[in-house]
């Protein structure tokens, strides 16, 4: 089960006064970088062509590039930010631990997926010393929002799979800009106007923004390493739900038998992790996930769980706009979402 303590046993350079030199480095290269104004931090900085939140962000980005080594058998889950990284992580832990609990007693009734499946990202700068993942028994699943261009050659040396998921753009920056007000910060500031936060995404000026140009990486690399990178997207694990569960779990290696299927395993897989069911445990209501020393709320992770909420909050105009520029960023590539379900 893919879970941290704090026990295990650190990175050698990550002890205490090994990482404040390290923080010192960091912050001295974020100091040069383009920045911009945050949605609900002061800052977004321009790193390696993408946006990032926060300076404590951009540490732990920065560390991940740096430390984090996946080994072959491990499973990388990435995602751009609000396109169903809870729910994916959900699936794949079920999908890689089945046989191990029943209904009654799975782990993801009790507890976040966020905490069963890890974040790299937030360990560094959470004063959690990252586990060396060789102390851990593979296979494990980690997750990281990191844009293609900037994994590690480490991650692309460890032949690792990478399952990417990501979700139509309108209902991604609706989902990113409701997240964004509940989510606690360090160093908060008055919150842009939904109308302002939409000027910045259409600009690229979003969390590991700009959005289309995420997505796209993880496309192309998808279709020249099509055994290394399988490419989902939310809406259509919406639409057809245990054909790509089973895509999903084959390509993890942990393909379903016949048997399994009769069993009714997919669809129980499916219930558990379905929007209904988590996002009406207590622990995703009202609980907080704990990584190390660190904590967070786990309720917003959960809002409306739909495909086209952003009808309800984008102008025509908006909508029509949002829709060009994905058009032009999206243009001969073969890639398009889905954005609206027959009811
Ligand atoms: P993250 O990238 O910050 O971890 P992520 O989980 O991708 O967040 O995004 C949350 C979105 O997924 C929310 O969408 P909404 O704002 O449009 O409602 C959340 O409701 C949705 N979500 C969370 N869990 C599920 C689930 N089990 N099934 C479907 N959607 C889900």
């Amino acid at each position: 089960m893919a879970t941290i303590s704090s026990s295990q046993k650190p990175l050698d350079d990550e002890e205490d006064d090994g990482k404040e030199r390290t923080c010192k480095r960091y912050s001295e290269i974020i100091s040069t970088l383009p920045k911009e104004k945050g949605w609900t931090t002061e800052h977004m900085y321009q790193y390696q062509g993408f946006w990032y939140h926060s300076v404590v962000g951009l540490q732990g980005i920065m560390w991940v590039e740096e430390h984090f080594k996946p080994r072959h058998e491990d499973l990388l889950l990435v995602s751009a930010p609000k396109s169903g990284t809870t729910w994916f992580k959900s699936l794949m832990f079920a999908i890689m631990n089945r046989g191990q609990y029943d209904c009654s007693t799975h782990p993801l009734l009790t507890t976040s997926p966020h905490e069963l499946v890890p974040f790299s990202e937030i360990f560094f700068h959470l004063n959690t010393p990252f586990p060396n993942p060789d102390t851990l028994s593979p296979p494990q699943i980690f997750h990281t929002h990191l844009p293609f261009t900037s994994l590690s050659q480490s991650v692309l040396d460890s032949q690792c799979r990478i399952v990417y998921v990501c979700r139509n753009p309108k209902d991604t920056f609706v989902s990113l800009f409701h997240f964004l007000q509940k989510k606690e910060e360090e160093n908060p500031r008055e919150p842009l106007s939904f109308e302002e936060a939409f000027e910045q995404f259409c600009k690229g000026v979003s969390v590991y923004g700009p959005f289309w140009d995420h997505v796209l990486g993880y496309w192309k690399a998808s279709l020249e390493w099509p055994e290394r990178v399988l490419f989902l997207k939310y809406e259509d694990m919406k639409v057809d739900s245990s054909f790509h569960l089973k895509r999903l779990a084959e390509f993890m290696g942990y393909a379903f038998s016949l048997e399994e299927e009769k069993q009714g395993l997919v669809k129980e897989i499916l219930k558990l992790c379905s929007f209904e069911n988590q996002s009406n445990l207590r622990v995703n209501k009202t609980g907080r996930f704990r990584v190390g020393h660190m904590s967070m709320e786990n309720n917003p992770f959960f809002r409306k769980g739909e495909v086209g909420d952003w009808k309800n909050h984008l102008t025509a105009e908006m909508a029509e706009r949002l829709d060009r520029i994905t058009g032009q960023k999206l243009n001969g590539y073969d890639l398009t979402f889905l954005d609206t379900l027959e009811k």
